[in-house]
């Protein structure tokens, strides 16, 4: 299985699912920039909307979006455990899937990270979050994970709030957000992931120092 990402994005959860599954996976870094991926060619050419993460599956087919990658990682490892099997279970699963797409990372993430969006978009965007973080706050307190159990959903809503670092959101009004990161952080597949991506997105900034500016992810 490849994993096709770009340092401290959201394909960051993609690398931490598969860190929790114990899986073998080849990871091709992607430059924001130029599209060129880490093994020579134009992920432009592989993917059209040249977005990661992008998952190329054993029998060489692919799959974007990052509710769909996680599910199909979760499915691919069931022994990791990384996604409830009953059924209202597993649609919870994907209502936080959905809810961190939607409502957190293009809602409010991709915002602020746009460096074209007007200081009015930034400012909407900051207050509609408030009821979303309020909300996801009210869910966390007293809960360890999002579902009964570390699910992918854990990886792409940690990955996510990991954002509000350099975007500044502040998470000091959210105390069971902020408490859930503090107990993510400790475990092995997220520590792991946050091991390897920093020291490659200070590769990818680098690389660019002089030329093209680099979204800035993080
Ligand atoms: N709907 C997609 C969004 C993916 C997305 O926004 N990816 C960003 C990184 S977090 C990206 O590839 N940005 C690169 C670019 O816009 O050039 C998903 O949920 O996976």
């Amino acid at each position: 299985m490849d994993l096709y990402f770009m340092p401290l994005a959201g394909s960051l959860a993609g690398r931490i699912a598969l860190y929790a599954a114990g899986a073998e996976a080849r990871y091709i870094e992607v430059d924001p920039n130029t599209k060129r991926t880490s093994d020579g060619n134009d992920f432009a050419e592989i993917y059209p909307l040249a977005l990661v993460p992008l998952l190329r599956c054993e029998d060489g087919s692919l799959l974007g979006e990052n509710a769909a990658v996680l599910q199909y990682i979760a499915n691919r490892y069931p022994e990791a455990r990384l996604a409830p099997i009953d059924q209202i279970e597993r649609a919870r699963l994907q209502q936080w899937l959905s809810f961190t797409s939607t409502e957190l990372h293009q809602g409010l993430f991709c915002q602020l990270f746009d460096q074209d969006a007007s200081e009015g978009t930034r400012a909407h965007a900051l207050n509609k979050s408030q009821s979303r973080l309020n909300y996801l706050d009210d869910h966390l307190s007293g809960r360890e994970f999002l579902l009964d159990s570390f699910t992918v959903a854990d990886a792409y809503l940690y990955t996510v709030l990991s954002w509000s670092v350099p975007t500044r959101v502040p998470l000091t009004p959210y105390p069971s957000i902020k408490k859930y990161c503090r107990r993510l952080r400790r475990r092995p597949s997220i520590a792991g992931a946050f091991q390897e991506e920093p020291a490659l997105y200070r590769g990818q900034l680098a690389r660019h120092e002089a030329g093209v500016r680099p979204t800035p992810w993080y």
